[in-house]
């Protein structure tokens, strides 16, 4: 039997405005609503980002997205819902605009370095399972059309990239159509381990010097080379002192190159 189409997969709601997208798709898979439940609005009055930040956006300016994702996979593996949702928004950038972002580790999508949309994934463990033990994971997309982010929060947009007006609704076709191989590649290890290996050839955090910005309890500022990205899609980071750690959950700024003989 072959995959279900876009169309089938996906159950689209529309909202004028609402408080967040993602709050929402939350809500009803608490319901028990199953996997493929989109909501899309045109303005959020409380949009969020990750550890309480906002997600700002003027009405019309942004395409802002949530799925309900019901993947079958290790806890270890979590971060690659967010992988493979960013990866398919990268991919339908592409396809629309030309323009095709590379992933900062763990959620960006950037342009020139800056930040052009975000991705949030959240997962509820008290939502009712579905089958084969699957858990319910939302991942909501502020993808940046017509306005850059906020002043101050180094963002771009995909009109101002691509130098001409950008159709949402294409966008938002491209990217369902785009993301539905990739979530069906969270169910099995070789496809998990194929959307690790797109993750290698899209990140653009592997290869310089950043700073890892973890709580306190999980060891607190690491700074040190982005080495490698593991096959759960978590970040390796080489320390001056020459040790690795594997880094699951942290925000990343990539710091300029270090000047030679400076350690
Ligand atoms: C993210 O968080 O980047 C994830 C954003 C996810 C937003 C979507 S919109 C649809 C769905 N419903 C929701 O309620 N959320 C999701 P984080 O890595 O924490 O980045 C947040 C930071 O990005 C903020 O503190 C600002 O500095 C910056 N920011 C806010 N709005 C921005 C924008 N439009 N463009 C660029 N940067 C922005």
């Amino acid at each position: 039997m072959s995959a279900p189409g876009p169309s089938e997969r996906w159950r689209v709601r529309r909202f004028p405005t609402i408080a967040s997208t993602n709050t929402y798709v939350l809500d009803e898979a608490r319901r028990g609503e199953p996997a493929g439940l989109v909501a899309v609005a045109d303005h959020q009055s409380a949009g969020r980002g990750r550890l309480g930040r906002r997600w700002e956006a003027p009405p019309g300016s942004c395409l802002l997205v949530s799925l309900l994702l019901r993947p079958v996979l290790p806890p270890a593996a979590f971060h690659l819902c967010t992988a493979a949702v960013a990866l398919g928004v990268a991919d339908a950038c592409a396809t629309v605009t030309g323009v095709a972002p590379g992933v900062k580790w763990p959620n960006d999508l950037v342009v020139r370095d800056r930040k052009v949309a975000g991705v949030l994934a959240e997962s509820d463990p008290g939502a009712p399972g579905g089958e084969l033990g699957s858990v319910a994971v939302v991942v909501g997309i502020g993808l940046n059309v017509s306005w850059p982010g906020p002043s101050g929060a180094g963002g771009t947009s995909l009109e101002e990239e691509a130098g001409r007006p950008v159709d949402r609704e294409r966008l938002l076709e491209a990217l369902l159509g785009a993301v539905s191989p990739r979530v069906d590649a969270l169910d099995g290890p070789s496809g998990r381990s194929e959307l690790a290996a797109d993750l290698r050839r899209r990140c653009v955090t592997v290869g310089r010097r950043v700073r890892a910005e973890r709580p306190r309890a999980a060891g607190g500022d690491l700074v040190g080379l982005a080495a490698a990205l593991t096959d759960e899609g978590h970040l390796v980071v080489e320390a001056a002192d020459g040790e690795r750690h594997e880094v699951a959950a942290a925000d990343v700024v990539h710091l300029r190159p270090a000047a030679p003989g400076s350690g």
